[in-house]
C-alpha cells in the first residue's frame, strides 16, 4: 500500500492528523437509539453508549451514517473510504481492503489491569492473513483469523474463539480483569487464559477501528461489517456482554 502516513491512517489531503472534523464534538447531548429503558423492576437501564460512564472509553454506533465516538471521551475518528448499511443494531459501517477508521493516540485508551473490547462484526471476505477489529497498536486487540476464528490479544497473549460464519453478525468480546484474559462470542464464554502481567501501554501509533494499526499505517482490513464498537477501562461481566449480543438477536 502506498500513501500512507505514520499512526495507521491514509494522509487525506490537506488533513494531518488531528485537523479533520473528525466528527467527534457533535454529541450535543443526543445518545443515539439506545433510550433509557425501564427494565423490570423498574430498574434504569443506562444507554448503550453511557457517556457519564467513566470506563467507557469509545463508543461507536455508525447510526445516522457517521463514524462518531459517542462515549464521554469524544475520541476523533477519521474515517476514509467507508459506507454504511444495515447492521447488527441500526446502521453499520460498511468497509473495504481500502478503507481506514483511525484514531489519534490517546491515554484514554492505554488500559492495563482492566478491559473490554466488544463489537459486531460481519466478515464478508475471509481476511488474508487476518482482518483488524480494533487495534490499540501493541497494547492490545481483536482480530478475525484466515481460519474465520475470532481472536483476542494483548501483547503477545492470545485467546481465541470458535470459527464464526461469513456473511452473519456475530458479537465478538475480549475482557481482561487482570488475571484472566477470556474471549465470548455471541455472549457466551470460549476461552481463557491466564495473563497477570498489566497490558502494555507503550504503542504510540494509536488505534483502528477495521484495520490492523501498524507503524506504517493500516494493514489487515476487514472486508465487511462491523457495528456496535465499545472499549471499555473495566472487565464487563458475563450477563453484561450476554446482554449486548442479544441485543439483535
Ligand atoms: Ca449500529
Ligand atoms: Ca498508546
Amino acid at each position: 500500500m502506498t500513501g500512507l502516513a505514520a499512526g495507521c491512517q491514509f494522509a487525506p489531503s490537506g488533513a494531518g492528523p488531528g485537523d479533520g472534523d473528525g466528527g467527534g464534538g457533535d454529541g450535543g447531548g443526543d445518545d443515539g437509539p439506545a433510550a433509557i429503558d425501564a427494565g423490570r423492576d423498574g430498574a434504569v437501564t443506562p444507554p448503550f453508549c453511557d457517556r457519564d460512564d467513566l470506563d467507557l472509553r469509545l463508543c461507536v454506533t455508525f447510526d445516522g451514517g457517521a463514524v462518531v465516538d459517542q462515549s464521554g471521551r469524544d475520541l476523533a475518528l477519521a474515517a476514509t473510504a467507508v459506507a454504511f448499511g444495515p447492521g447488527a443494531v441500526g446502521a453499520a459501517v460498511q468497509l473495504t481492503a481500502s478503507s481506514v477508521i483511525h484514531g489519534a493516540e490517546t491515554p484514554a485508551l492505554d488500559l492495563t489491569t482492566a478491559l473490554t473490547l466488544e463489537a459486531f462484526v460481519r466478515v464478508a471476505a475471509t481476511p488474508s492473513p487476518r482482518a483488524g477489529l480494533i487495534d490499540n497498536n501493541a497494547q492490545y486487540g481483536m482480530w478475525v483469523g484466515a481460519n474465520m476464528r475470532p481472536y483476542c490479544t494483548i501483547g503477545s497473549t492470545t485467546v481465541s474463539g470458535p470459527t464464526i460464519f461469513a456473511d452473519r453478525w456475530t458479537h465478538v468480546a475480549c475482557v481482561f480483569d487482570g488475571q484472566t484474559f477470556r474471549i465470548f462470542v455471541d455472549g457466551a464464554q470460549f476461552g481463557s487464559v491466564n495473563r497477570t502481567a498489566p497490558a502494555p501501554t507503550g504503542g504510540q501509533d494509536g488505534f483502528n477501528l477495521g484495520q490492523d494499526c501498524t507503524s506504517s499505517g493500516a494493514d489487515d482490513p476487514l472486508t465487511g461489517g462491523l457495528d456496535e464498537v465499545r472499549v471499555w477501562a473495566s472487565a464487563r461481566t458475563p450477563e453484561q456482554l450476554a446482554a449486548a449480543a442479544a441485543r439483535r438477536l
